[in-house]
């Protein structure tokens, strides 16, 4: 019997390669919004370990409870909580953001976080066991031009750990941040909405991390013995210096 990990957004891009990472140690709660996406991951890793997966927008407080009350017995005792799920929503000046926008990141990417964390954490406290990653970001330490609501979004993340490992430092239950720079998925895509040129030009001239990249990390950072926490990871690509110091070839 393998302890279980359940990771947030892992229909993709950081979310998915953890999930196959972590397939050698943990049973995997696997949760997005992408049906298909999400029934393809499960007969992948099937092969590997027991899978389970839940279908919820994290915008949606009621489904997030539904989704998380509806695991089977089997699967309630989470040892591992990866808070993945979220993107930035477009790239705009803050007097001509679309405040959709400003709704969807401050929605997915904060409230979205809570909702999850509420849902499971009180287990943990019960257990007094436990092990919570949040997936933050170099933006979630520094601002950069045009990065304005999604910066808000991390640096909320970020003070969002230090307050849970406080809350939490009592059950014994770590609370880890990971803060990547710029890693090549699906998020330039959901940043530019679908617009190939913009995204491509995020990574021009310069290797960026790969998602599989950030998984390794997640699996160190999990894998410490009882007694060490990794309180704070920041990784960038080795061209990357700063938010928006990247040195390009092209
Ligand atoms: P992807 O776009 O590849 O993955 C985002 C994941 O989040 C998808 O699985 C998506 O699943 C899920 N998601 C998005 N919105 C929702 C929602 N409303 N409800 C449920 N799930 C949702 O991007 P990344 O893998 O790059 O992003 C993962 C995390 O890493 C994010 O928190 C991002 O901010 C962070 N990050 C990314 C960096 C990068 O450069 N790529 C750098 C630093 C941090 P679905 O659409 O199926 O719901
Ligand atoms: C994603 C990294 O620099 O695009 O959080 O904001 S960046």
């Amino acid at each position: 019997m393998k302890p279980i990990a359940f990771i947030t957004g892992a229909t993709s891009g950081i979310g998915e390669a953890t999930a196959k990472k972590l397939a050698s140690n943990y049973f995997l709660v696997l949760c997005g919004r992408r049906k298909d996406r999400l029934d393809a991951l499960e007969k992948n890793i099937r092969v590997h370990t027991d899978v389970h997966t839940l279908c919820f927008d994290v915008r949606d407080r009621k489904a997030v409870f539904d989704a998380v009350d509806s695991l089977p017995p089997q699967w309630q005792d989470i040892s591992l909580l990866i808070n993945n799920a979220g993107n930035a929503h477009g790239y705009s000046l803050i007097h001509e953001g679309d405040m959709d926008d400003w709704d969807a990141m401050i929605d997915i990417n904060v409230k979205g976080l809570l909702y999850v964390s509420r849902a499971i954490i009180p287990r943990m406290v019960e257990k007094k066991k436990g092990h919570i990653v949040n997936i933050g970001s170099i933006a979630g330490i520094e601002a950069y031009l045009r990065g304005n609501v999604y910066n808000a979004s991390k640096f909320a993340v970020n003070g969002l750990t230090q307050g849970m490992r406080m809350d939490l430092n009592p059950y014994g239950i770590k609370v880890s941040e990971i803060k990547p720079g710029l890693v090549e998925t699906e998020f330039a895509q959901v940043r530019f909405k679908g617009d190939q040129e913009m995204s491509a030009s995020v990574y021009k001239g310069m290797e960026p991390l790969l998602a599989r990249d950030i998984a390794d990390a997640v699996d160190f950072v999990v894998s410490r013995p009882a007694h060490v926490t990794i309180a704070d990871m920041l990784v960038f690509p080795t061209a990357q210096a700063s938010a928006a110091m990247v040195h390009r070839t092209a």
